[in-house]
């Protein structure tokens, strides 16, 4: 059978070089596994061949199983004629080497070779838990055997990346090949040093035991974050039948959860976030030629919570960041912060005191706009007024080289009206951060009338290389993040003028699967922050439905968190959320003085009444052109706000409810509570043609 297109073979002497190439990540697209067998099978009946050597062409090593055939019913090898199988079985030895990504399958390939040769800078895991299944390639049987079956829990359940010293370290690679050499080069002299070395080392021929009791530890490490979910949990059943049964046995077991897993909900909705997050990248009307400039030296102006995250952020990811304030003292402060967030992080364990170092030193404070004149990239980042932002924008049209990009991070204001107060409004965006900056990974870019393809592309771009996700929002109030979300959060306080307490709704929220409560988030923000906002549109919208619950406790001094009191009480030192009688207190009588008839809610019922509110602003959002795509949205949701990964998002969430019973409720709601609950005209129409809301079609980006 000639080498299948996407696998070849080749041969440095008596080594037999087995390439797959099936860009961008050689995942096991159709044709690969096979041409894996197919020149596997050719080498050992080639009495010339003495060993080989598996490789990836291009960037990576493979990536995995091709997600997209997940779900479409395509056929799988049975077990026993899986690559996993022939490399295990082959007479003569196979080497994987290893550069970019060995992940999923293509780890469980590499475990089913001989040995394993990588580069520095490759990365090995097993990350099948993250998109809702577990590795079924033999990851469970084998990666017990190599590295134990504790660290072996820890990488499944986790999925997390390996870098290859770490991954050489734990015995999941046997050698580490150079970074700039040659890595066939070096994998083919691996191959031949041990070409006549016998028995083969098979891993499946390892043993692995371990007490009993670290399964159930497990089980009850990972509670919290694995509630309403099967794959995590299942990864343990896996990695136990490893210790309790022979080889054949547990990839059996393996085989059994792996089919369990690989249609559940769970896997469809994080499959669907995986290329979601993917898609967002895409700028379908810029021309295909734009280019991002390559951002080499930023600056952030305001020193800030939000400026100094964002220094952060720039450090974190390895760029020389200059930072500027009003006056040396608000510029001490905010370095002070920074410093201060970062010892938290070494303290915690989560950061080494070296690299810790090495990021402050990136962080550059400067007194003059003079400083950062030389600066290709400012991220605005000072006070969310107009007022204080126009002054600054003028400024540094005034300073900076005329080819310089200035972005602001601001998180509902006009971006048109600032591009307006400088002589390049094409290379004005928005680039809103959510607190804290260095650590969220949602970066909305927002996309002022003027600005270029360029502007925009940099914008996306310079998110993603210092580690967020870029999402491109329409100029609008609240942008689409932010405004998707002003419903949910009056209608959280409105349920409780007619019934509901904070901890009620926060218990369903965290419920269904949030981090935190909407109440328990917004002592922890500042309910001071909420109240501006309000402020600020009561005063130019008059039909803006007030909320004087939320009101009255800022009235009251009662901030949050920072207060000690806020929607929740809160004991000395504790962030701990304690239900507190006086608030029931003022939510009674204002209800009362408000005349609203009070009603028992349904934990569905509250769930419903915040996400479709949500729902069908993103709707309207997307018939005005302020987002490319119904996913786009999802992404923010879950990047933004916590919104449970493993349901999708907002928008494929309500899917699976159905457009038609979400208008249904959204139109009932409507004549029960007015205007705020008008169904939007693309959700009316969606729920007439059935069309599920992840398929809308939003308006062309306006
Ligand atoms: N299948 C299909 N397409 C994939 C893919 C995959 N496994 N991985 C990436 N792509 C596409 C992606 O959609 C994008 O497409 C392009 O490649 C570049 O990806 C049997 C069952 C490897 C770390 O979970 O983590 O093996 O948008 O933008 O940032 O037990 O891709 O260009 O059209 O992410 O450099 C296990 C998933 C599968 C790895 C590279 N493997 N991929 O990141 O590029 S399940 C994974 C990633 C499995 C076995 C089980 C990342 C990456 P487009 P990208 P990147």
């Amino acid at each position: 059978m000639p080498d299948s297109p996407v696998v070849r073979l080749e041969k440095d002497g008596e080594i037999g070089v087995i390439i797959v190439n099936y860009p961008p990540v050689n995942a096991l697209g159709p044709g690969v596994s096979e041409g894996i067998i197919d020149n596997l099978n050719t080498t050992n009946a080639d009495p010339s061949l003495k060993a080989m050597v598996l490789i990836g062409d291009g960037r990576s090593f493979i990536a995995g199983a091709d997600i997209r055939g997940f779900g479409t019913g395509r056929k799988r090898a049975p077990i026993g004629q899986r690559t996993y199988d022939v490399l295990d079985a082959s007479p003569k030895p196979v080497v994987a080497a290893i550069h970019g990504f060995a992940l999923g399958g293509g780890l469980e390939n590499a475990m089913a070779c001989h040995y394993r040769i990588a580069v520095t800078s490759a990365k090995v895991g097993l990350p099948e838990v993250l998109i809702g299944i577990l590795p079924g390639g033999g990851g469970t049987q084998r990666l017990p055997r190599l590295v134990g079956a504790q660290t072996a829990l820890e990488l499944i359940t986790t999925g997390r990346h390996v870098p290859a010293p770490e991954a050489a370290r734990l015995g999941i690679i046997d050698e580490i090949a150079p970074d700039g050499g040659s890595l066939r080069a070096a994998a083919v002299a691996y191959a031949r040093s041990i070409a006549a070395t016998r028995p083969l080392p098979r891993v499946r021929d390892k043993t692995v035991s371990a007490d009993p009791a670290i399964f159930g530890a497990m089980r009850k490490s990972i509670a919290h974050k694995a509630r309403n979910q099967k794959a995590p949990y299942y990864c343990i059943d896996a990695v136990e039948a490893a210790c309790t049964r022979p080889f054949d046995d547990g990839i059996q077991r393996e085989a059994q959860l792996f089919a369990e897993l690989e249609t559940s909900d769970e896997a469809k909705a994080l499959r669907y976030a995986f290329f979601a997050e993917r898609e967002v990248a895409k700028l379908p009307d810029l021309p295909a030629t734009t280019a991002a400039h390559d951002v080499a030296n930023p600056a952030v102006i305001g020193a800030g919570t939000m400026g100094g995250g964002i220094a952060m952020a720039f450090a974190d990811f390895g760029y020389d960041v200059k930072i500027m304030d009003a006056n040396q003292e608000a510029l001490d402060r905010g370095m002070q912060r920074i410093r201060n967030n970062y010892a938290t992080s070494v303290k915690r364990g989560s950061l080494a005191e070296d690299e810790m170092q090495r990021r402050l030193a990136r962080i550059h404070p400067v007194a003059s706009y003079q400083h950062i004149s030389d600066c290709d990239v400012v991220v605005e980042a000072v006070f969310e007024r107009m007022d204080v932002k126009q002054p600054i924008f003028a400024k540094l049209d005034a300073v900076m080289p005329p080819n310089a990009f200035l972005f602001s991070n601001t998180s509902a204001l006009d971006m048109d009206e600032l591009a307006a107060v400088t002589k390049r409004p094409d290379r004005i965006a928005g680039t809103h951060f959510f607190s804290p900056a260095n650590v969220m990974k949602l970066l909305e870019v927002v996309r002022p009338s003027k600005a270029s393809p360029e502007t925009l592309m940099t914008a996306m771009a310079l998110g993603r290389r210092i580690g967020k996700i870029s999402a491109m929002a329409g100029n609008t109030d609240g942008f689409v993040a932010n405004r998707s979300r002003a419903p949910f959060n009056s209608e959280m306080v409105i349920l409780l003028e007619e019934g509901c307490l904070p901890e009620q709704v926060d218990r369903v929220m965290v419920d269904f699967g949030y981090p935190m409560g909407p109440f328990a988030v917004g002592d922890l923000a500042g309910l001071d922050i909420g109240a501006e906002g309000r402020k600020r549109r009561a005063a130019t919208n008059p039909n803006y439905r007030k909320l004087p619950i939320a009101d009255k406790l800022v009235e009251m001094g009662r901030y949050g968190q920072k207060t000690g009191a806020g929607w929740y009480r809160y004991e000395t030192g504790d962030r701990t959320p304690h239900p507190d009688p006086d608030v029931a207190a003022v939510i009674k009588s204002l209800a009362a003085e408000m005349g609203v008839p009070q009603k028992a809610f349904t934990d569905s019922e509250i769930l419903r009444r915040l996400l479709f509110s949500s729902v069908n602003e993103a709707c309207r959002i997307l018939e005005e052109g302020k987002a490319y795509r119904p996913s786009d949205i999802d992404v923010m949701w879950l990047h933004g706000f916590g919104f449970p990964r493993y349901r999708g998002g907002l928008m494929y969430w309500a899917d699976g409810i159905g457009v038609r019973d979400v208008y249904n409720q959204i139109a009932a709601w409507h004549q029960q509570y007015g205007d705020r609950w008008a169904p939007s005209g693309l959700l009316r129409d969606l729920a007439q043609t059935k069309t599920p809301l992840r398929e809308a079609k939003p308006a062309p980006f306006a």
